[in-house]
């Protein structure tokens, strides 16, 4: 394990609290995004360990991998996947119809390349924020200004210089990815205008537990929030949560609205009835023990089980000379192929629409990452869906390999095979 560019948190990064509670130990895997262009090139793989707080219950990684090295040249594009841009086209419209109004200014924490600014009308003013300059760049090429800098108080005070207060920030996907969440916390209360809301979207720790999808887990991925915890940590920062909505994205998530506690205006009729949902949600997550220990102890059982159940059918077919290739090389399939301990002998290659992952290898497992061509041209015996999020979309999209006898493996949530 190289040592240089991890460090380990011996503190709750919500409530400083020193009482972690280990529940899972996923071994050393490599940063789940690190493609490399040649089998020489480097992928150090560093402690993948899961703790929860004793005190405020906070879920999230022991370890903090260096942030320049997962995020600053980074193999994801959103726009990459049809289902996720879909997605962002029909949140977009759900914003302009329910909240923004004429010339109001929206920001984005991890813009990526801009596949949800984008969508924005004219009439929208619109600024991404993302480290990675070579995604960025792609977000240019739509008209979507974006600062290449990591989100940081000085930068929400740059923009708030430079272009007044945000109507709107919008972070997906990105708050778990925060190491200082203080940091963080303290830019968007800059940043957002008084009556301005603050809205996320972030993967639901109840889903996670509950489909044993440890994949989810990476370097990437440092908290894992639940409604609860949203919630306290809102108002640590004299914000309120004033509503949340489950979503059915990246294997079960959650969309929720923040804004300063001093807020005077109604929360806007779009979001009335996504009120009720945080009581309801709080209640469901106290129903379900979240701030105990046992769905952590059941959640590392099923990750096991999980493992053992995926390895056993992999060694069976490769027993049995059936070609298999991976259908996506998204991160978690990273994770899962390295936990599971799958090699190129069991599954040949990974078919992925990324242009910059293909003609690379995975980290740690050392299979080459191919165009989806390649799997048209010659329909292998089975495709194991690393991108089981697009699941539906993705059965539809190759109807015709499933009618020529293809077979899909599906992972997640449970081993299936269709
Ligand atoms: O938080 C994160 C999430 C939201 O996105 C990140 N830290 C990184 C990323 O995670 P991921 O890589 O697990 O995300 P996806 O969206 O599940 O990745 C899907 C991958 O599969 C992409 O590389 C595109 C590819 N794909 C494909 O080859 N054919 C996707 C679809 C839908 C397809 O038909
Ligand atoms: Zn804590």
């Amino acid at each position: 394990m190289a040592t240089e560019n991890v460090t380990t948190n011996d503190r709750c990064r919500v409530c400083g609290e020193s009482a972690l509670w280990e529940f899972l130990d996923l071994g050393l895997i490599p940063p789940a995004n690190k493609f490399r262009a040649e089998l020489d090139d480097e992928a150090d793989p560093y402690p993948l360990v899961v703790v929860k707080c004793q005190n405020c219950h906070h879920v999230q990684l022991k370890h903090t991998v260096d942030r320049e090295l997962l995020f600053s040249k980074y193999h994801y594009y959103s726009s990459n996947s049809g289902p996720l841009q879909a997605h962002f086209q029909e949140y977009a419209q759900e914003l302009e119809s329910s909240l923004l109004e004429h010339d109001d200014f929206v920001v984005e924490i991890g813009s990526n390349d801009g596949v949800l600014l984008r969508e924005f009308g004219d009439s929208i003013n619109v600024l991404g924020i993302d480290p990675a300059e070579n995604v960025a760049a792609e977000a240019s090429k739509y008209g979507v200004e974006t600062i290449t800098k990591f989100f940081s108080t000085d930068v929400a005070n740059e923009v708030r210089r430079t272009d007044g207060k945000a109507d709107v920030v919008l972070a997906n996907n990105v708050v778990g990815h925060i190491d200082n969440i203080d940091e963080l916390m303290r830019g968007i209360s800059s940043l957002l205008a008084e009556e301005g809301h603050f809205i996320m979207e972030v993967r639901y720790l109840p889903d996670l537990l509950n489909t044993g999808a440890f994949e989810s887990i990476y370097h990437e991925h440092i908290s894992y929030f639940s409604v609860h915890s949203l919630k306290k940590l809102a108002e640590e920062y004299d914000m309120e949560l004033t509503a949340v909505e489950r979503i059915d994205i990246h294997g079960g998530s959650i969309r929720a609205y923040i804004r300063h506690k001093s807020s005077k205006n109604a929360v806007g009729s779009g979001l009335e009835f996504k009120k009720d949902y945080v009581a309801d949600l709080i209640d469901f997550e106290v129903g379900i023990g979240l701030s105990e220990t046992s769905p952590y102890a059941e959640f590392a059982d099923l990750t096991e089980r999980r493992r053992d159940r995926i390895q056993a059918l992999l060694r069976r077919l490769e027993k049995s000379n059936k070609s298999v290739v991976g259908y996506g090389a998204p991160a978690k399939g990273n994770v899962l192929l390295n936990y599971c301990g799958i090699s190129s002998d069991q599954v040949q290659y990974i078919t992925d629409t990324t242009p910059m992952k293909q003609g690379t290898y995975t980290p740690g497992t050392d299979i080459p990452v191919c165009s989806p061509e390649k799997f048209v041209n010659d329909y292998p015996d089975y495709a194991l869906l690393l991108a089981w999020n697009y699941r539906q979309a993705i059965l539809e999209q190759e109807a015709d390999y499933r009618e020529e006898g293809g077979r899909f493996i599906i992972p997640a949530p449970y081993l299936d095979v269709v």
